[in-house]
């Protein structure tokens, strides 16, 4: 080969987005299968038999929320109330935070759009004493916990209710007690934290198993390759979910390798049992999950599943996604939303209805407006966080050190010295 026949051939592969501003959302290559026939295996099968569930994807509702097939799980219709019910309650308090934050209440929010049903269906499938490694936009974890909105607010507005004192970005949530482990806002530690947790549980014959998330964009980071290495290794009992939302931030997700393999493949390389599941089908991500916490309950380690979504919003409220994607985008999905698919479903076996619905988001519109104004009472940003500014240099060291008590003394917030 000549040099120029070599140069030639030697362009540098850069995926690009289906879609920019402009153009008109087309999906339709991607095809609303029914479940591809995706059989549900032994709990201990051998991941190598997962192959064809990290290539396809599992589904158990039809986009009229007629559910059938080999993953139907067994969940009663009051458990499905109650995902129904914390998925509005998630979208309803991330509206408002979010329209907060545009009045100057709050720094910074993130909304979960479109994604409820992961984190909804997941923990509802879970046990209270697993714990939780979630990201920013796992918030419905909370909520499926009953954790005290008010709490989750004063945390978004860094007011004297905010048990971190102001320290976290708003979202950054943190609780022991409900099995929640605080966020970080370095991506993808969550999944080598994860394991290591999970490694100690069976360390100690525990019977608790971790979850942790990632989202596409993340898979990208080394901590995910530590984290499936450690995790297959040791067989680690965590439930390992990549949230492949299509996007992360600007980058489509084809920038993190998701145009050659799916992402949940990755897991198989590593020799862990790896599903991919329509990720906006609650019924079907409740039971890949219980699947997967019960083979890592039994002994057959961790399980990697891809939830296959769309993030209906901006990343942020840092983040304008007209910039780089067709507005339309969101709604030409063509796996729909998990709220209305749910209700759907509900409607369909005879245990819901219109009026039923309306009046539930009528009443969690107004609990989710009186706890605002009662988060709002002990502070914002807007009108004082009424938290002691002294305290921000306080919780790490045992003794104040030398340099820090220089910064405070110069800022005027006061000294540690006699
Ligand atoms: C280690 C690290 N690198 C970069 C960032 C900046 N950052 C914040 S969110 C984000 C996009 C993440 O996308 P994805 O993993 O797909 O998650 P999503 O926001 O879609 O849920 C980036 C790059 C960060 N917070 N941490
Ligand atoms: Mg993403």
């Amino acid at each position: 080969m000549t040099k120029d026949e070599s140069d030639t051939n030697s362009d540098l592969y850069i995926p690009e987005p289906l879609h920019r501003p402009g153009d008109t959302p087309d999906f339709s290559h991607i095809h609303v299968r029914r479940n591809d026939n995706l059989e549900q295996p032994d709990v201990l099968v051998d991941s190598y038999e997962t192959e064809r569930h990290a290539g396809g994807l599992i589904r158990v509702m039809d986009m009229q929320g007629v559910a059938s097939g080999p993953w139907l799980p067994q969940v009663t219709p009051d458990i499905l109330r109650k995902g129904l019910r914390a998925m509005l309650l998630t979208r309803l308090m991330d509206d408002r935070m979010f329209a907060m934050q545009r009045q100057g209440k709050l720094s910074f929010y993130l909304k979960s759009r479109g994604e409820e049903a992961v984190s909804v269906a997941q923990t509802l499938a879970i046990r209270k004493t697993d714990m939780v490694f979630p990201t920013y936009r796992q918030q419905g974890v909370l909520i499926a916990r009953d954790y005290p909105m008010k709490r989750m607010m004063c945390q978004c507005l860094s007011n004297a209710g905010d048990s971190s004192l102001g320290r976290q970005m708003p979202t950054m949530y943190s609780s022991r007690e409900y099995g929640f482990f605080s966020i970080s806002g370095n991506l993808g530690t969550q999944f080598i934290q994860s394991v290591g947790w999970a490694m100690a549980s069976a360390y100690k014959r525990r019977d608790d198993l971790a979850m942790a998330y990632i989202g596409d964009g993340s898979t990208a980071e080394g901590d995910f390759h530590y984290a499936l290495n450690f995790a297959s290794t040791y067989r680690a009992p965590v439930v390992l979910n990549i949230v492949n939302n299509q996007w992360a931030i600007s980058s489509f997700q084809g920038i993190a390798g998701g145009q050659s393999k799916t992402f949940a493949s990755r897991g198989l390389g590593y020799g862990l049992a790896s599903l991919r599941v329509d990720g906006n089908d609650f019924l079907a991500v409740y039971a890949v999950t219980r699947w997967a916490a019960e083979r890592a309950r039994r002994g057959g380690g961790a399980t990697v599943i891809e939830h296959y979504t769309y993030r209906a919003e901006g990343h942020s409220s840092s983040d304008d996604p007209s910039k780089y994607r067709p507005n339309e985008e969101a709604s030409a999905w063509p796996y729909g939303d998990p709220i209305e698919r749910l209700k759907q479903h509900l409607i369909v076996i005879g245990e819901w209805d219109d009026a039923r619905h309306n009046a539930l988001v009528d009443d969690l519109s107004t609990y989710v407006r009186d706890t605002y104004k009662e988060a709002e009472a002990l502070g914002s940003i807007a009108a004082g966080t009424g938290i002691d500014p002294k305290t921000m240099f306080e919780g790490v060291y045992e003794h104040m050190t030398p340099t820090l008590d220089e910064q405070a003394r110069v800022s005027g917030v006061g000294t540690w010295r006699e």
